[in-house]
């Protein structure tokens, strides 16, 4: 999820270049602003913690861009090319370490486990709008 910041920082072709440059595959794009309701479902295991209240109200300010990138080692391949959650600790070259320099206006979501991915998949995404096609560079994707 490219977050409010990402938009409102005309970020968006940024991001979206780096995943697609590392060899990810795009297989979901929409853009929505999202419900408070959604967003605490998403974010339901940080309820309780002193910035879950801020993160609600951020992520639900402005609009946002959802994606769903297939392809080898996904998950970690997007949380290196996110950088570390505080911004100011994300290695430069990284997302974050690059453009944010706050832990709450981090630019970007990605989803921690393939468990995790598979639920906010199903969150954001109906199977309709997930799109299955081949790209001819995926022998040299993966091993
Ligand atoms: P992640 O986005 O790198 O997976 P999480 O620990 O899952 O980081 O936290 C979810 C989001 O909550 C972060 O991306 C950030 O926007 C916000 N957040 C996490 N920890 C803090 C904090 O200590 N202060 C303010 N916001 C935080
Ligand atoms: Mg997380």
């Amino acid at each position: 999820m490219i977050k409010p910041d990402g938009v409102g920082r005309r970020l968006i072709g940024e991001i979206i270049r780096r995943y697609e440059q590392k060899g990810l595959k795009l297989i979901g794009l929409k853009m929505q602003w999202l419900s408070p309701e959604l967003v605490e479902r998403h974010y339901q295991s940080h309820r309780g913690q002193p910035y879950y209240e801020p993160l609600v109200t951020f992520v639900t300010s402005g609009p946002v861009v959802l994606m769903v990138w297939e392809g080898y080692n996904a998950v970690s391949v997007v949380r290196q090319i996110n950088g570390a959650t505080n911004a100011l600790e994300a290695d430069v070259g990284s997302i974050r370490g690059d453009h944010a320099v706050t832990v709450r206006y981090n630019l970007v979501h990605g989803s921690d486990s393939p468990e995790a991915a598979r639920r906010e998949i199903g969150l954001f995404f109906s199977e309709n709008e997930l799109v299955s096609y081949t790209m001819p560079d995926e022998s040299w994707l993966k091993l």
